[in-house]
């Protein structure tokens, strides 16, 4: 296998550049005194860096003045009072900083934000002051030239599509961010998802590649799976979890690559870590050759209260099997034959101990019998169930109560790329549309780390405010309905 320095190297060779372009707000001036505020806005979402003006007016200013200037993805954001602020993550990626001014001068803030809207609040002054000069420079690596719009008829659709691929180019910066706002960090399940609907609209291909190799210089743990994420700065590093699940999509992420390239050069390269992943994974299944829970945050699946994730995880081992052979029969890989006759074991062990006969359903066996979409779903794109049995029970488990349901825009994409799967195109656009055009109906500019229609409150970090409203993982419409010409 290929070391570290050498995967860094490709990643570095594989660098986007980056495009900038400069926007100014509407109002040009403002002059205001203590407690006066200004709000501007950006006409849409963007990711850059921020510059002012700020000035006296006749009177001289004989003490700083000092500014709040509050970033916000939408409005909500801007009117939230953020030391309220009760989130289990740091409190600092709230976007609002306190300026102390000593003269006039032109400033460039130091951070890059995530926002529309943009609220100054002239906090202490002795003297009106006067602020102008207002503008924005935007950056990311997508290309918008290259950009086709969808070939779409239904207008809910298009507005969908124009918001995903939106949200997917916010995101393209120097890496696959999850959020410009807040991780800012490359995570694999993040990744897999930008990457494939980026083949179907930017298409920057170095992004991938260097989204590749980056995780491939990754430290993996003791039982061998890649970690989650990873940082970029200040210098590069190896995020702390190893997500079972994340590690396999990697897997899937390479397939998904060599598919849409046909590059073997880069599938070579990655090809030892793909094994090891699906390698690892196998010395975590029990005798019965079902998936085990693991110390730590070992599943993610979605961010679901309480969700049981082992036969989930199950249904992402053998939907990552399935793939992997397939590439591997492609590529003429000795190992081929192994993994393909290893799939029909695990899948009627899964058969055999995850599904309930008298209920009809796969349950989680672990340890208490849960219901939730996450496991009909994953067992689906597993090839657990398959054609009517498995479209009825898909339907069945849609907005049942008794059912855990999806809280993301992540899980929602498998729950549609199950329909598609099954051939449920009527309804794959249906659950899309009322889904994704829930956001846009509530204004989304860009779409969200997580939205539950009747629960606007709904944060995994216990505190809404730190909610990313531009997250990656959200854009996949824009694929599904350019692939499948939906
Ligand atoms: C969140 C990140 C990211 C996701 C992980 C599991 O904190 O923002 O999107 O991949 O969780």
């Amino acid at each position: 296998m290929k070391d570290k320095d050498y995967f860094l190297s490709k990643a570095k060779e594989n660098f986007p550049e980056l495009k900038y372009s400069v926007l100014t707000p509407d109002i040009t001036e403002f002059i205001g005194l203590n407690g006066e505020s200004i709000l501007l806005d950006l006409g849409e979402h963007l990711v850059g860096y921020f510059s002012f003006a700020f000035d006296k007016l006749d009177v001289f200013v004989d003490a700083p003045v000092r500014l709040i200037i509050k970033f916000g993805e939408d409005m909500r954001e801007i009117n939230d009072d953020f030391s309220e602020y009760n989130g289990v993550l740091s409190k600092t990626w709230l976007q609002e900083e306190i300026i102390n001014l000593d003269f006039p001068q032109k400033i460039t803030m130091p951070r890059r934000y995530a926002c529309r809207y943009i609220k100054i609040t002239v906090e202490r002054t002795t003297r009106p002051i006067r602020l102008f000069d207002f503008s924005f420079c935007a950056s990311t690596s997508a290309d918008i030239t290259v950009l086709k719009s969808a070939d779409t008829e239904d207008d809910l659709l298009n507005k969908i599509d124009l918001i995903a691929t939106n949200t997917l180019k916010e995101c393209m910066q120097t890496f696959f961010e999850d959020g410009p706002k807040r991780d800012r960090r490359l995570w694999i399940g993040d990744l897999r998802l930008e990457a494939l609907t980026n083949y179907y609209t930017f298409n920057n291909l170095e992004i991938v590649k260097r989204c590749l190799y980056l995780f491939a210089a990754g430290e993996c743990n003791e039982l061998g799976f890649l970690p989650s994420f990873v940082y970029e700065t200040p210098y590069y590093h190896s995020g702390a979890t190893h997500i079972e699940d994340y590690a396999l999509l990697y897997v899937v992420s390479v397939c998904d690559y060599f598919e849409h390239t046909g590059d073997k050069e880069v599938v070579n390269d990655l090809l030892g870590i793909c094994k090891l992943q699906l390698e690892s994974f196998k010395t975590t299944l029990d005798e019965r050759l079902i998936a085990t829970k693991q110390n730590g945050w070992f599943a993610f699946i979605d961010w679901c209260p309480g969700l049981e994730c082992i036969t989930a995880l199950q249904g992402v081992y053998l939907y990552t099997l399935q793939r992997f052979g397939e590439l591997l029969k492609t590529i003429g890989d000795e190992d081929y034959e192994k993994y393909s006759a290893f799939i029909s074991e695990v899948r009627s062990a899964s058969e055999n101990y995850l599904y309930n006969g008298s209920k009809g359903v796969f349950v989680n066996a672990s340890d208490n019998y849960q219901f939730s979409v996450h496991s009909q779903v994953w067992m689906i794109l597993g090839g657990v169930i398959t054609g009517e049995g498995a479209k009825k029970l898909l339907i069945s488990s849609l907005d049942n109560k008794d059912f855990k349901q999806p809280v993301t825009p992540y899980m929602r994409h498998y729950v549609v790329e199950a329909m598609l799967k099954l051939g449920m195109k009527g309804e794959a656009v249906q659950y899309l549309k009322k889904y994704w055009g829930g956001m846009v109906e509530l204004g989304a500019d860009t779409f969200w780390e997580a939205y539950i229609p009747d629960d606007l409150d709904f944060s995994p970090y216990n505190d809404r405010m730190i909610n990313s409203l531009c997250h990656a993982w959200s854009c996949t419409p824009s694929y599904f309905i350019r692939k499948y010409g939906l």
